[in-house]
């Protein structure tokens, strides 16, 4: 069952699909998929690559529907996967590559089992627009639950705007809009997102202490999307803005 891990790598590293793991073993539980995940981040981090956080998926209901999946998912970040804001988002390597508006935090300190929503908030240091790109390595960008989880979720960049103490705002409802060339191609709002972003950070601890493991301090997690993700070509200049955090800016090459 590892193998898949090492065809999923090759996927990402050479820019090929692969049929999704249930179409060859339907039986793939979602514990699979998870332990599939951990062993492509360990044949990456052999490589060279250092994890620095986490990325929620499907927690709002316009993801869930785009997707045909139901609950929400975790997978990791890496140092290479960071695109610093204001910086160019390479494509070349990407096979279907698509954007999706979202809000990251930065933990201050380590966090462990079930959290209360202000040990959450009180626990992070920053906050700030993100986007998630995401880029599956399965033909068709479709999936079960347990493929995608294998799949680390389909992470590919992500890209974290300026950030703010999150103890200044009310991350509850703020406008989301997410723009291409000017003109407006996805919005929503924060609430969205299980109803207040802070949600994602409590509930993957909990799926993390399910695994035997904690949320490390000075990670970041990626809150997952607010809206549809929306694809993604080269000289695209994309802006996200979220009422309250300041803007973001990249543009695709
Ligand atoms: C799975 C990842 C979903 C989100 O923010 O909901 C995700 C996918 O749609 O490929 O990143
Ligand atoms: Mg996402």
């Amino acid at each position: 069952m590892l193998e898949y891990a090492k065809k999923l790598d090759e996927a990402r590293l050479h820019k090929t699909t692969m049929d999704k793991i249930t179409l060859s073993y339907p039986q793939l539980t979602l514990d699979e998929g998870y332990l599939i995940q951990k062993e492509g981040i360990r044949l990456r981090c052999a490589r060279g690559e250092r994890v620095i956080g986490f990325k929620m998926g499907l927690t709002s209901d316009a993801k869930r529907k785009q997707m045909h999946v139901d609950c929400p998912i975790y997978g990791f970040l890496t140092d290479k996967m960071m695109i610093q804001n204001g910086e160019a988002l390479p494509l070349k390597n990407r096979i279907h590559p698509k954007i999706e508006p979202e809000i990251a935090f930065f933990t201050g300190k380590e966090l462990k089992g079930d959290i209360s929503f202000e040990e959450a908030l009180s626990a992070c240091t920053a906050v700030c627009a993100a986007l998630d790109v995401i880029d599956s390595r399965y033909t068709h960008f479709q999936f079960t639950l347990p493929d995608v989880v294998a799949d680390d979720c389909s992470a590919a960049f992500f890209v974290a705007g300026p950030a703010k103490d999150p103890s200044t705002i009310d991350l509850s409802n703020l406008d989301v809009t997410l723009s291409i060339n000017g003109e407006t191609i996805a919005s929503g709002t924060t609430q969205a997102i299980s109803g207040h972003p802070i949600h994602s950070v409590i509930q993957l601890v909990k799926m993390l202490h399910a695994h035997h493991l904690t949320l490390p301090a000075n990670s970041w997690v990626l809150a997952g999307s607010a809206t549809e993700a929306v694809p993604l070509g080269p000289d695209m200049q994309i802006t996200l803005s979220i009422t309250g955090l300041d803007p973001l800016h990249v543009h695709s090459i």
